[in-house]
C-alpha cells in the first residue's frame, strides 16, 4: 500500500454558542491565525474554512458564528443559518463549550446537534479558568450526561493546553480520501475578505461596547503596486450617528485601527501596505438581506 491509500480527509465543523472560544482554538490548531477574536460575542459572521495539511491526513475545519438567541435581524439569522448549514457536510462536529459556565444557547445548541448522526466531540474550552482543577471532573461528568458524545475533552485554546491530544483524535473519524485543497491553501477565503476581518477585529477591539454590532468592513480595492499593496476599505455603518465614533476625536480610531490593521495585514501579505479606510453610512444594513448580500454576506 503507498502512503496515499490510507490519506484521511475532512470536514471538521467547530460549533459553539458566541464567545466560547471556537475561532481560537482553530487558529491555535492550524498554529496560525485564520479568523478573527475579540473577546466580543458575535465576532464571527461567516463560514470560513482553515485548512491544516499533514503527512497522512488533511483536515478542514469549519469556523462558523457562534449559534444565538435574539436572532431579530436579518445579520443574525443568516449568522445563525450559516452556523447550522456547516452541520450537514461535516464528518465530525466539534462542540465547544465554555468549561466556566453552561448557558440556555449551550442547550440550544445540543438540540440542533441532536439531529444529526455525525459524530461529536465536545470540547471544555478555557480550562485554564478552573481553579482548583479537581472541579474539572465533576464539570466533565456533568457534560457527560447532556449528550452522547464521542469524546469529552477539556483544553485551552488560550494556552494552548491539550491540543496535540485533541489533533491527535481526529484523524480517526475523516474518510479515507485525497486532499480536498492544495497543501498551500490554508483558507478558502480571499486576501481581500481577511483584510476586511482584520480591520474589522481591530475596530471591534478600540470600540469595545460603543457601537456593536452594526459595523461592517468592505475592501474596495487591493492591488500591488511597486511600492507595495494600495488597500482602500469602507468601514459600513448604520447611522449617521455612528459615524463620528468610528472616525473618532480628530480622527484618532481610525488612525490608530488603520496603523494596527496595516501591520497585521503587511506581515500577512509579505509586504509594504497603504491602508486607507473610509467611514460611510447605510440606513440599517443589517436588517436587510440585500445589503448583507451586497456587504458580503452570502446565504448558506
Ligand atoms: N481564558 C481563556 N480565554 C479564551 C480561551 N479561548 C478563547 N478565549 C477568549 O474568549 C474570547 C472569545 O474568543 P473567540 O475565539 O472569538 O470565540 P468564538 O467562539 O469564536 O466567538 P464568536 O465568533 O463570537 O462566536 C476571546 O476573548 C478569547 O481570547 C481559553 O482557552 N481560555
Ligand atoms: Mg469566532
Amino acid at each position: 500500500m503507498t502512503a496515499s491509500d490510507d490519506y484521511r480527509c475532512g470536514m471538521v465543523a467547530v460549533i459553539g454558542r458566541p464567545n466560547v472560544g471556537k475561532s481560537t482554538l482553530i487558529n491555535a490548531l492550524m498554529g496560525r491565525k485564520v479568523s478573527i477574536v475579540t473577546a466580543k460575542p458575535q465576532t464571527t459572521r461567516h463560514r470560513i474554512l482553515a485548512v491544516h495539511t499533514g503527512e497522512k491526513e488533511q483536515i478542514v475545519f469549519v469556523d462558523t458564528p457562534g449559534l444565538h438567541r435574539k436572532a431579530g435581524r436579518a445579520m443574525n439569522r443568516l449568522m445563525n443559518r450559516t452556523a447550522a448549514s456547516a452541520l450537514a457536510d461535516a464528518d465530525l462536529i466539534l462542540f465547544v463549550t465554555d468549561a466556566t459556565h453552561w448557558t440556555e444557547e449551550d442547550d440550544d445548541v445540543l438540540k440542533r446537534l441532536a439531529s444529526t448522526s455525525t459524530p461529536v466531540i465536545a470540547l471544555l474550552n478555557k480550562v485554564d479558568r478552573i481553579h482548583p482543577k479537581e472541579a474539572l471532573l465533576g464539570i466533565i461528568a456533568n457534560l457527560a450526561t447532556r449528550g452522547d458524545f464521542a469524546e469529552i475533552v477539556p483544553v485551552s485554546a488560550l494556552k494552548n493546553d491539550n491540543l496535540e491530544t485533541l489533533m491527535a483524535m481526529i484523524p480517526a473519524y475523516l474518510p479515507v480520501s485525497p486532499p480536498l485543497f492544495p497543501e498551500e491553501m490554508y483558507t478558502d477565503r480571499s486576501e481581500a475578505f481577511l483584510v476586511a476581518e482584520i480591520i474589522r477585529e481591530k475596530l471591534t477591539l478600540m470600540l469595545h461596547q460603543e457601537m456593536p454590532y452594526g459595523l461592517t468592513v468592505q475592501v474596495e480595492r487591493l492591488v500591488r503596486e511597486e511600492s507595495g499593496i494600495a488597500i482602500s476599505a469602507v468601514i459600513w455603518v448604520e447611522r449617521d450617528s455612528q459615524k463620528g465614533i468610528a472616525v473618532g476625536k480628530n480622527g484618532s480610531v481610525l488612525k490608530k485601527v488603520g496603523r494596527q490593521a496595516r501591520l497585521e495585514i503587511a506581515e500577512l501579505l509579505g509586504a509594504r501596505v497603504h491602508l486607507e479606510l473610509w467611514v460611510k453610512m447605510k440606513s440599517n444594513w443589517a436588517d436587510s438581506e440585500k445589503d448583507l448580500q451586497n456587504l458580503g454576506y452570502e446565504a448558506p
